[in-house]
């Protein structure tokens, strides 16, 4: 294995995002926990991942998932216990992988005991830990600001008159980081989980902690992307977290943040800048995105090219990118940006090439290995997400068609994320011998990782091989990234260079043979048999070896 030098460990590092809930059951009831995830670390292993990223698994009442945390240092019990956690956390480290947790403390669940005597009086000690304000004149909301979920993003509070802010739901109240004392208590937090060993921080809308002095009325409340975001403080808080906890460990730093652009991202990962290592864009997510996200647009290949090209610009000298396709928060990638019917396995195999062949991080999301589609919802009973289930029902008050809204949550919906990785062909997927908590992939049959070690050709051992390659050459994470001239709108074509290595990647994203300016060459990988200069099939990817050795 090559040595990377003058480089962290981070940076050639690829990462694996597992939701807790959807990943592997080990008890019967029907929701994935941690013994589940620890039966499931040879596979992950053998994939050839570097860190897993653990989307939260502490004590929560659930309202969004576990984004809604009532005791930061406790497992779920439906998760298992410490030691449980313990054990998985050991178990990957003696395979030399890494655990990265989600921190989620713009806000806490309204469960937390802080919140709790937050709202006992108007003067308890704990009222300041959160954003309480009094009714606007007219007896409605302090302000205009809008939850992310849908609704006025404040709560009323019989007991003390007061409302509290919630920029996401009603059950997840907003941390005031003006509080030095609240900053301190998740400074130790973050000590309690990094003297464990883990090995750094996923954190959650980290760019909306701090919010813009007086609460004034938003602009445009409706986007929330943008409206509360970079707050004037954020940079000083962040520095201020690096100096007190990040600095004082050898860890990963990534920030999940809305409102992050190519002209301000330099602020949150540049290195001279003491704070992230490496943020989530959110160009992505709001690709196809009309009117808010239930409202589907219609984007072109070269929109896609575009966030990828521009976000490498933006960070590749002094900063680092992310680079993904999906997360628990997306539908699935060969769904919303490939084919996930007739070409399914090249489609998610050419996405493969992509994400694992751009400078930066890769986050694989679990199922996506093996090339997971969407799944239909015939009905909201079938939606588990508070998102979908809350727009809805804003959707339907407003006298909108049911069946409109649906359609769009079946290109939308974050549970086409979340229902449960496809383990085998079983009652249950293989996830679980019970009842699942969400409905599970209806292709599974078809679709699962049993099947897919089977075939020398699938997804998975295309992943596989990838991972493997990318592992192999240095100019895979650090080499620079030049765009070529592809010769038609729908190729991606790019050129690869690190020392003396270097790569040619050439990117169908679409469903039939195309004409363009494709060479030709000995191939590194490729979804297809070699094929002729000047052409590529539908949704052919391939890696030409321009120079390296192997
Ligand atoms: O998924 C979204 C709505 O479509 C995003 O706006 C999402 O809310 C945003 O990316 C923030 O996400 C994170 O924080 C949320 C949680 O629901 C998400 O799962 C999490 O990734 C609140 O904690
Ligand atoms: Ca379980």
């Amino acid at each position: 294995m090559s040595t990377h030098a003058n480089h962290p460990w981070w940076k050639s590092s690829v990462v694996y995002q597992i939701y807790p809930r959807s990943f592997q059951d080990s008890n019967g009831d029907g929701i994935g926990d941690i013994p589940g995830i620890i039966s499931r670390l040879d596979y992950l292993q053998n994939l050839g991942v570097d860190i897993i990223w653990l989307s939260p698994c502490y004590a929560s009442p659930n309202d969004d998932n576990g984004y809604d945390i009532s005791d930061y240092r406790a497992i779920h019990p439906e998760f298992g216990t410490m030691d449980d956690f313990d054990a998985l956390l050991e178990a990957l480290h003696n395979r030399r992988m890494k655990l990265v947790m989600d921190l989620v403390v713009n806000h806490s669940s309204d469960e937390h005991a802080w919140f709790e005597e937050s709202c006992q009086s108007n003067d308890n000690p704990k009222r300041d830990w959160y954003i309480w304000r009094p009714a606007a004149a007219d007896g409605g909301p302090p302000n205009n600001w809008k939850s992310f979920f849908g609704g006025s993003a404040w709560k009323h509070d019989p007991a003390t008159d007061e409302y509290f802010l919630h920029l996401f739901t009603q059950k997840q109240p907003d941390l005031n980081w003006e509080n030095p004392v609240v900053r301190e208590a998740v400074y130790d937090i973050m000590r309690f989980w990094l003297d464990k060993g883990v090995d750094g921080f996923r954190m959650d809308v980290i760019s909306l902690i701090s919010k813009k002095p007086g609460l004034p009325d938003a602009e445009n409340p409706y986007d929330v992307m943008n409206a509360y975001a970079n707050g004037p403080r954020l940079h000083e808080f962040l520095q201020e977290m690096n100096r007190e906890v990040i600095q004082h460990y050898d860890i990963v730093t990534i920030g999940e943040t809305p409102g992050i652009t190519t002209e301000n991202a330099h602020l949150y990962v540049g290195t001279d800048r003491d704070e992230l290592n490496m943020a989530f864009q959110f160009d992505l997510m709001s690709l196809d995105h009309g009117e808010g996200k239930f409202d589907v647009s219609s984007w072109e290949p070269h929109d896609l090219f575009d966030i990828f090209i521009r976000w490498d610009k933006a960070l590749s000298e002094k900063g680092w990118n992310n680079i993904f396709l999906g997360n628990h928060d997306f539908p699935r990638p060969v769904s919303r940006f490939a084919d996930d019917g007739q070409y399914r396995e090249e489609s998610a195999k050419m996405l493969a090439i992509f994400m694992l062949s751009m400078r930066g991080t890769p986050t694989i999301y679990q199922g996506e290995e093996i090339g997971t589609p969407n799944t239909p919802f015939h009905s909201i009973d079938e939606h588990r997400d508070i998102e979908t289930l809350n727009q809805y029902r804003i959707h339907v008050d407003n006298g909108g068609d049911p069946a409109a809204f649906l359609n769009a949550a079946n290109h939308a919906a974050r549970d086409h994320a979340r229902t449960p990785v496809s383990w085998d062909a079983g009652a249950g997927a293989g996830f679980t011998e019970g009842e699942p908590w969400i409905k599970l992939n209806p292709q599974y049959e078809q679709i699962n990782v049993a099947a897919a070690e089977e075939d020398p050709n699938s997804v998975l051992h295309f992943y596989r091989k990838l991972l493997a390659l990318r592992k192999a050459h240095q100019v895979f994470s650090f080499g620079d990234f030049d765009v070529l001239d592809a010769g038609h709108d729908k190729v991606l074509a790019y050129r690869r260079n690190y020392r003396d290595e270097s790569i040619e990647v050439w990117l169908n994203f679409s469903g039939e043979t195309v004409a363009c300016n494709v060479g030709g060459g000995e191939s590194l990988i490729g979804n297809y048999e070699a094929g002729a200069a000047g052409e590529l099939r539908a949704w052919e990817g391939v890696i030409f070896n321009k120079r390296i050795t192997q």
